[in-house]
């Protein structure tokens, strides 16, 4: 784990005077400063009509914001909006300081949490995306300047075309370096199909409890700090909880309200390893109050992200936070109470998993004799298809089998001369 040192800043809330001002919005905008490794010693509330073109913000709140940006004597400045190119550098020469608006900000916690070569590519690649919607806007402007005539270049044109094609370069390096790893995944994602060893996925909003889950289902430890994008990679494991077999989980990235576009593009590798599951849990944190909204967003990223039809279910979490929640199992709509960090209502998660995966599996009943047994035994055994194994006389042996349709298959394919040895199957 990376260590970092705190930076402080001053940050300013911006709302819409058509909005409803949401205590919880607040709540999130000073958590993103947290993760982002900054200490907001001023937190400015300020409601607008329509924003200025120059520098998003009145020219009163700008003086404001200039003489406690000398007070507190800070070098940030962080805003929960998201500033065209033109208005952050207007700011920085007015104020004096570095502007951070919420691409940005996301964009730094991405940058300080990307552990693995896969997680920095992803986050390189936001980042450019970032860059290179900059230098559009900064293109189109320059066009407006010259009134929209064609073929006259002048020296900021040349030099905004070098930026754009290195940036075009670099996206394009990047994307292929990201195609070879994933074609690496998805390899062993299709050894992990023919082994028919199904996957679940974990997703939900940001600081839902995922990590957590994730952990207690398959004995690990992942990163659940109180932060907002702890997880930035999809991390696959065995369940190892209760009685699940041969079933895997996958955590991946949270999301969060309004995800910036670019960094959402940017993160399509890791995000749409949601599509190789059968089964996709939906985390919610009750507690949070905006849980409602949350829901919704995280269920329209999950629709642009989904290329095909996956059952979703809805896991409440943090039910210990609400007074008088239990854990519970609701079948009519698909949804489970729980709380992953005091270990409450973890069976019902499993139930649920083993009879949803039930139909992938068949159940069959093999009667062989000795010779017959020991050719087979060791494949059966390896593969953990055998639920049971007994003889009534010591001549004729019976096996007890569990295993997917493929399995059957496979071990057909091996050892063609069983199937006059099965007495029965069932679904
Ligand atoms: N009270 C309570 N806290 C929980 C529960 N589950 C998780 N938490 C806490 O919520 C915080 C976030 O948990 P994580 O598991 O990291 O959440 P996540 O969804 O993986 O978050 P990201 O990876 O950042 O998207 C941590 O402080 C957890 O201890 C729960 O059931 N009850
Ligand atoms: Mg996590």
């Amino acid at each position: 784990m990376k260590k970092h040192i705190l930076k402080k800043c001053i940050s300013i809330f911006i709302n819409f005077k058509k909005n409803i001002i949401s205590l919880n919005d607040i709540i999130e905008f000073k958590k993103l400063i947290l993760s982002s490794n900054f200490i907001n010693l001023k937190l400015i509330k300020y409601l607008i009509n329509i924003p200025n073109n120059k520098y998003y913000l009145g020219l009163g709140k700008l003086l404001e914001i200039r003489n406690l940006i000398k007070k507190y004597n800070v070098k940030y400045l962080l805003l929960n909006i998201i500033l065209k190119r033109n208005q952050e550098r207007n700011l920085y020469n007015y104020l004096n300081c570095n502007i951070l608006d919420k691409t940005n900000i996301i964009l730094n916690i991405f940058n300080n949490r990307a552990n693995t070569y896969f997680g920095k590519l992803q986050v390189r690649l936001a980042y450019l995306n970032y860059l290179s919607t900059r230098l559009v806007n900064r293109w189109s402007h320059l066009e407006r300047q010259r009134g929209g005539i064609k073929n006259i270049s002048g020296p900021g044109e040349k030099q905004i075309e070098i930026d754009k094609r290195i940036i075009k370069k670099k996206i394009k390096s990047i994307k292929l370096k990201l195609i070879k790893i994933k074609n690496q995944k998805n390899k062993s994602e299709y050894l992990r199909s023919v082994s028919n060893v199904f996957t679940v996925s974990l997703v939900g909003y940001t600081n839902s409890g995922k990590s957590t889950l994730f952990n207690l289902l398959t004995n690990s430890n992942l990163d659940n700090k109180n932060t907002f994008f702890s997880t930035l990679d999809t991390y696959v494991k065995k369940i190892k909880y209760g009685n699940i077999k041969k079933i895997l989980i996958s955590d991946t990235i949270g999301f969060i309200k309004n995800l910036p576009l670019s960094i959402l593009e940017a993160f399509e590798s890791t995000l749409s390893e949601i599509n190789n599951s059968k089964l996709i849990l939906h985390i919610i944190d009750i507690s949070n109050i905006n849980f409602n909204e949350n829901i919704k967003i995280v269920n329209s990223i999950l629709n642009k992200i989904l290329k095909k039809n996956v059952p979703i279910i809805q896991i409440i979490n943090k039910i210990d936070k609400i007074k008088d929640l239990n854990p519970k199992m609701d079948y009519n709509f698909n949804k489970i109470w729980i709380s992953a960090k005091y270990n409450l209502g973890i069976n019902f998660i499993c139930n649920y998993i083993n009879d949803f995966f039930s139909k992938y599996y068949i159940k069959c009943k093999l009667c062989v004799n000795l010779y017959i047994l020991n050719i087979i035994r060791n494949f059966l055994y390896k593969n953990n298809f055998v639920i049971k194994e007994y003889s009534l006389n010591g001549l004729k042996y019976y096996l007890d089998l569990n295993m997917t349709h493929l399995d059957l298959n496979r071990l057909l394919k091996y050892y063609p001369f069983i199937k006059k040895y099965i007495i029965y199957y069932y679904e």
